[in-house]
């Protein structure tokens, strides 16, 4: 087994092989492929289509000396077996020494820690740039899939490098004809044309905008993919090479449900079945309810997802049956957040579903064309929790310091399954502001609660008590019903225990009235201190005699970390907690 992958060490190795061991070589890449996903999941579809072009790019272009970016880098598995970092694929015990995306502390092969979709092409604009402004003489090569050409940072580099780059620049535009979901959009479209007539469309966007093209059918085929790429290789200005590749290619399965196998977790390779399970309800399938019955209730009401369909667990039957209150507006935040401004405005009801990670390229959108003109939407975001998403580049935790500092915006942190439709269905309907509602990672937990919100930034106290209030904000109100469970059977007192549910702003009237009998204010969120809530309510206390403990997460790009282990770290484990507020108390 992986009897030619075994010699590649470098790219110098596969220039070495010739193309019956290429072809070998790709079928070695595949089988590591299933060894790594099949036991610790990860990026399918994308990595098993694009085996024979990143062999093709290593065996015409020189890496490191030829620059790769890879868009999102959510494909760039094959490009890591080949650049020495095989055995996070074919040995188990080394698979956490690859990362899953690029990153340059890995390899010297990986240009940028990167994924979020549509940057490579900016990435890789500014390394011609500089390449040019030293005079120096290599290929730089973007490699960009159909799907995140769709988003407006694509677009705009595009825009850019067709007319104002004039050396060498290879955008190799990856189509699979999916993004996770189908391919919306004009540009989609486009690719479509320009598909079925080779690549020989009068229309073609890539000319329009200044740009060279050429087309391969064949992109699965390395003997097709190393001829054209010769044919690129120093060329002296910026052309595009529209590659045609099957998405999962290698595994039926994935050939044929392309959104089910875009990511996956651990399967058994016979069945497809995954070999971990879930609670049958969860965030998620709450969330498919509560829009299925919504948008058959309410004409007037609209999802929106920029290509997310499952941040909201809308399956394709789902999405065939709200029909034209769905809108996958392509990798396209910003415009899906102006989008629903507009909606909004002209009296629909919208209701913005993605993971947080990926609004924060929107925070323009959301400060300007929603919350200056206060027009009423929803915002759902999925993976806010800290322990949701931990790789570096898809990280939750910034959000509430981020977004609850804009000016008109509500960001609501639910803590039980009511408190969380209750809040989803008052925000839909209200007609005051932009909401933003964090999705529970929790299990899901039931407990009576309010119907109206409209009283804003209105915490709850969940348990009264003395001497010290725990203020558990969203994800973390269960830690703090432990955190009160642990402080009356140790220290002997019942505190006090709140639900604050608004992360945006301060209840000051309840603040106040817990000066009367506390003398400890404890602050649990989940996400970063700095310019989050907590931080909020210290200052609020900062000139009376009331001592205020926040506790959260660094403003630290933490990466892969086991969430367990990192709040031992920070000392906020229940005991840990516990013993700070004897401290204090003392
Ligand atoms: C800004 C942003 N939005 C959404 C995502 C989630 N996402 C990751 S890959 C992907 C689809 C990419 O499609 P495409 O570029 O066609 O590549 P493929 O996976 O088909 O190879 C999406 C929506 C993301 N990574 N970044």
């Amino acid at each position: 087994m992986y009897d030619i992958l075994k010699t590649v060490n470098s790219p110098a190795d596969v220039k070495k092989l010739n193309t019956d061991e290429l072809n070998i070589l790709a079928q070695d890449i595949r089988e590591a492929l299933f060894n790594r996903l099949t036991k610790i999941g990860g990026h399918f579809g994308p990595n098993f289509g694009i085996v024979e072009a990143e062999i093709a790019m290593h065996y015409v272009f020189d890496s490191p000396k030829d620059k790769f970016v890879f868009d999102v880098s959510h494909q760039s598995y094959p490009h890591k077996m080949l650049t020495g970092r095989k055995s996070g694929y074919i040995d188990d015990e080394h698979f956490k020494e690859d990362s899953g995306y690029t990153n340059p502390e890995e390899s010297e092969h990986d240009l940028f820690n990167v994924g979020h979709t549509s940057t490579s092409v900016s990435l890789a604009s500014g390394l011609v740039k500089a390449r040019d402004l030293k005079r120096e003489k290599y290929n730089v090569i973007a490699l960009i899939g159909d799907g995140s050409l769709t988003g407006g940072e694509a677009l705009e580099a595009l825009d850019f490098a067709g007319s104002e780059i004039k050396s060498n620049f290879i955008i190799i535009v990856n189509d699979n004809q999916q993004a996770i979901a189908e391919a919306h959009g004009g540009i989609c479209e486009h690719l479509n044309e320009l598909r079925a007539t080779k690549g020989k469309a009068e229309n073609n966007i890539f000319k329009a905008l200044g740009l060279d093209y050429i087309y391969e059918e064949n992109g699965n085929d390395i003997k097709s993919m190393i001829e054209v790429l010769q044919k690129v290789k120093d060329i002296d200005h910026p052309i595009v090479v529209h590659i045609n590749t099957k998405k999962g290619k290698g595994y039926k399965l994935a050939e044929e449900n392309k959104e089910a196998w875009h990511w996956c977790l651990p399967f058994d390779k016979n069945t497809g079945k995954y070999t971990i399970s879930f609670p049958s309800e969860s965030y998620t399938s709450l969330t498919v309810d509560y829009i299925m019955n919504k948008a058959a209730a309410d004409k007037d009401f609209v999802v929106i997802t920029p290509a997310m369909p499952m941040a909201a667990g809308l399956t394709p039957d789902l999405r065939a049956k709200l029909g034209e209150q769905y809108e996958d507006v392509g990798i396209a935040e910003e415009h899906a957040v102006a989008f629903a401004s507009g909606i909004a405005k002209a009296g629909g009801k919208p209701l913005l579903v993605t993971n947080s990670t990926f609004i924060q390229r929107t925070y323009d959108q959301i400060s300007q064309d929603l919350c200056i003109n206060n027009n009423p939407a929803t915002i759902l975001l999925n993976y806010t929790s800290f322990d949701g998403l931990t790789d570096v580049t898809h990280l939750g935790i910034f959000t509430i310091a981020a977004f609850s500092n804009i000016p008109n915006l509500i960001m609501l942190a639910p803590t039980s399954k009511e408190e969380y439709l209750n809040m989803l269905d008052w925000s839909v309907e209200q007609k005051e502001h932009l909401v933003m509602i964090l999705m529970p990672g929790n299990a899901v937990t039931s407990r009576s609660a309010d119907k109206n919100f409209s009283n804003i930034n209105t915490f709850k106290i969940e348990q009264q008590g003395e001497r010290v209030a725990i203020l558990a904000l969203g994800d973390f109100y269960q830690r703090g019903e432990e955190l009160a469970l642990q402080i009356e059977k140790n220290l002997h007192f019942k505190p006090t225990l709140i639900n604050p549910r608004f992360a945006s702003g301060l209840d000051e009237k309840l603040l106040k009235n817990l000066a009367n009998n506390h003398q400890l204010i404890i602050t649990l969120e989940d996400g970063i201190l700095d310019g989050g809530f907590g931080q909020k309510i210290a200052a609020f206390y900062g000139s009376s005699n009331m001592k205020v403990k926040n506790y959260g997460l660094q403003k630290e790009f933490y990466d892969r970390y086991n969430p367990a282990e990192l709040l031992q770290k920070l000392g906020m484990t229940s005991n840990q907690i516990m013993t700070d507020i004897e401290t204090i108390l003392k």
